[in-house]
């Protein structure tokens, strides 16, 4: 099925062909000089990929409120639609991320039909036991998976049953949980019984899984409780993790930490005992504001890269991280926000493959703090676009991702298709 007209594809790239060649071999030259062939670095690019959340095709919002573009996606086939305009243009995001019951399907063999008819499949499930749903008997008010009454827990261990359920018939191979479970009051929460019932809950799903799926915890600070989370750091998310098994793993998203805290070091400790599930990328100042991925601090997320990349350089056993956004666009358009922000993951990608491994170990044998330093800056600042884009050429994608997209007029032909979404209510997604 094509969204956007290769036609049009074509005729953008045509206009831009010529400078890329130019700048393709520029860099080449550069590289070469470093010892670094430029292909190479291309075809890993190729084989990269970041999966996209559903939920991030539509436009988010704040406690505050939300602001609906044009043409918001009015179900899960729209999101499809949306999430397949991204894929074709950027070329690196071929999986889709559900949530249920928020991409609710009465049939999802017709789905995954409809997915890999726009070259997409589904990447890891996600469950919601964060919000009530219409006819639920218990409220998570007070908790889900851990809340202190047995039949809510039942109640929030069942969805997630469901949610794998479709999820086989969808073709994923992983279930993420994440938990709002906490308190607003010291006092309110007694912290290792409500820990242990989040391990006895998750230990019935994990029971659940069928053989070849991963289950991915997700840890956060804080929010919505504000005064304690029942997973609140990769320690309490590592320690339910070990205590479930081998299929259990610690899903880092960049913004559910306290400001300043060293993220790449918790990627690193996550690496070396086995539990690093994947990511959910995304950018923030101070919380989890959910912005575009290197948006703020692409220095950041090239060090997480830089973590990522020694870990395959060294053929760390097992290590087969999963990636995926996790944002909410509230003032873009959602398309353009994740097509730039997979570009922008794959960039700190291919700034980490730059990075001289064996000059780097030396530095660090030797105790040469500078040096090292130096290593890693050398691959961040190198403007690695040439490469990004030729590799976006040769699959068929946009060389101009923006302008491309913008050119295509998608954004206008679907808001005169799906009627406009009413303004208003909280939003964060
Ligand atoms: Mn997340």
């Amino acid at each position: 099925m094509t969204l956007v007209s290769t036609d049009l594809i074509a005729s953008e790239n045509a206009r831009l062909a010529e400078h890329l060649r130019s700048d393709y071999a520029h860099l080449g030259e550069q590289l070469a000089r470093q010892g670094v062939d430029i292909d190479s670095v291309k075809e890993k690019l190729k084989s990269f990929s970041v999966a996209l959340p559903s939920w991030g095709v539509g436009t988010g919002g704040t406690r505050f409120a939300r602001f609906p573009g044009a043409g918001e996606p009015r179900h899960v086939f729209d999101k499809l639609q949306d999430c397949g305009v991204v894929h074709q243009l950027a070329r690196c995001t071929p999986g889709v991320s559900l949530h249920l019951p928020w991409d609710h399907c009465s049939d999802f063999g017709e789905l995954r039909g409809h997915a890999n008819a726009l070259g997409l499949h589904f990447d890891a499930m996600n469950s919601n036991t964060f919000s009530d749903q219409r006819g639920q008997a218990n409220s998570y008010k007070f908790g889900s998976l851990t809340h202190s009454e047995a039949g809510t827990r039942a109640q929030a261990v069942e969805h997630n049953l469901e949610v794998i359920a479709a999820g086989r018939e969808l073709g994923s191979k992983a279930l993420t949980v994440w938990i709002g479970d906490g308190s607003n009051f010291p006092g309110q929460q007694h912290f290792r019984r409500a820990f242990d019932r989040y391990v006895e809950s998750a230990r019935e799903i994990y029971a659940a899984l069928p053989s070849d799926w991963r289950m991915f915890l997700e840890h956060k600070t804080c929010e919505p409780a504000f005064y304690a989370t029942v997973i609140q750091d990769w320690g309490s998310s590592y320690l339910a993790a070990s205590a479930l098994g081998p299929k259990a793993q610690c899903l880092v998203d960049l913004g559910h930490h306290a400001p300043n805290v060293n993220i790449e070091l918790i990627v690193a400790r996550l690496i070396a005992s086995g539990k690093l599930a994947g990511f959910h990328f995304n950018d923030s100042k101070y919380g989890d504001d959910d912005l575009d991925a290197g948006s703020v601090a692409p220095y950041r997320l090239f060090l997480v890269f830089n973590e990522l990349v020694a870990a395959a350089y060294e053929q760390v056993q097992d290590f087969n991280p999963s990636y995926m956004l996790d944002q909410s666009h509230n003032v873009t358009d959602p398309i353009e926000s994740l097509m730039i922000s997979a570009a922008q993951v794959q960039r700190s990608y291919a700034q980490a493959l730059l990075v001289d491994r064996q000059a780097l170990d030396v530095a660090q044998q030797g105790n040469d703090a500078i040096a090292a330093s130096q290593s890693l800056k050398a691959g961040f600042e190198t403007d690695v676009t040439p490469i990004l884009k030729q590799a976006r050429l040769e699959q068929g994608g946009a060389i101009d991702l923006l302008a491309c997209y913008r050119a295509s007029g998608y954004r206008a032909q679907v808001a005169a298709e799906r009627p406009a979404a009413m303004a208003g209510g909280g939003g964060i997604v």
